[in-house]
């Protein structure tokens, strides 16, 4: 769907920009059906190798759109279990799923599911000027799409905890300090530095990339003597890949690799 998320492929990048410029690109079902089925198809398309989100506009993403959650229009309370059920969910479980990296350029405020949705994401480069904000207490819900997972993770529970409590505005610098995101530049220099990086990344041995994404989030659920044979499981399936033989025999011809991904 262009309407509200605008999906392009050039260079292996499946570029989806989130695109209700107007709400700061807060999260419609619409939306969310649309983003569900381009994460299918970054999945299972073999001429996607990379996955680039952003957001149109000023902002990154607002969070659950909130006339869609209106009291006055509707009678009883919603089922927000199977919002999150039906939408959030499958997005987050898709992001970290996809065997290729997923780069989130985080244009401008992140908020709520979109703070979180963001963060799902393999690497995160942001403008200098955003903040990511816990929103959800700031209306009597909890941190969904995974957040309350990832802070914890990345951040220990005193800082998780006071972001979701508070929902204070978290300066992007100050997450890429704290080792939430893996770096910020300046606003104006973003499109460029993403759009390159992804376009490295979908160059790269994308067999290989999705093996590494694959082992570096079991790392934290298991014991060393466990990822080691994992390691080993997955190092044996990626030196069976073509990318392996090229990337060896470019190195030892002195020449560029040239990866096709398989
Ligand atoms: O419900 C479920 O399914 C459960 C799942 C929940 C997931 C969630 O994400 S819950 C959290 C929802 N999000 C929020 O609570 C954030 C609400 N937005 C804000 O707090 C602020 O807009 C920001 C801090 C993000 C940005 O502030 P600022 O001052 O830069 O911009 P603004 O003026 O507030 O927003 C600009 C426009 O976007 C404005 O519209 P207007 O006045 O120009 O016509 C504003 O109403 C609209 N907008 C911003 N966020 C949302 C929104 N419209 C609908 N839904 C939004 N979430």
């Amino acid at each position: 769907d262009t309407a509200c998320l605008a999906a392009t492929l050039d260079h292996g990048v499946l570029k989806l920009t989130l695109n209700r410029p107007e709400t700061l690109n807060a999260f419609t079902a619409e939306m969310g059906r649309s983003l569900i089925a381009a994460l299918e198809v970054a999945r299972d398309d073999d001429a996607v190798r990379a996955v680039l989100l952003t957001g149109a506009g000023r902002g990154f993403c607002a969070g659950q759109d909130l006339t869609e959650r209106d009291p006055a229009s509707r009678t009883g309370p919603p089922d927000l279990g199977e919002t999150l059920e039906r939408f959030y969910n499958p997005v987050v479980r898709l992001i970290r799923s996809i065997e290729k990296p997923v780069i989130c350029a985080v244009n401008g405020v992140a908020a709520g599911a979109g703070a979180n949705i963001a963060l799902a994401c393999d690497i995160v480069i942001a403008a200098n000027t955003a903040r990511f904000i816990q929103a959800f207490s700031k209306i009597g819900l909890i941190p969904d799409c995974g957040g309350t997972w990832t802070l914890t993770r990345m951040l220990g529970e005193a800082r998780a905890k006071a972001l979701a409590l508070t929902a204070e505005p978290l300066e992007a610098d100050t997450a890429a300090a704290w080792g939430l995101i893996w770096r910020t530049c300046p606003a104006v220099d973003l499109p460029v530095e993403a759009e390159a990086l992804a376009r490295r990344l979908a160059a790269g041995p994308t067999r290989a990339l999705g093996l590494t994404k694959r082992a570096i989030q079991a790392a934290g659920a298991q014991s060393l003597d466990a990822q080691l044979d994992l390691e080993r499981d997955l190092q044996r399936e990626a030196g069976r890949s073509a990318d392996h033989a090229e990337g060896v025999a470019a190195f030892l011809e002195k020449r560029p690799a040239q990866f096709t991904g398989r």
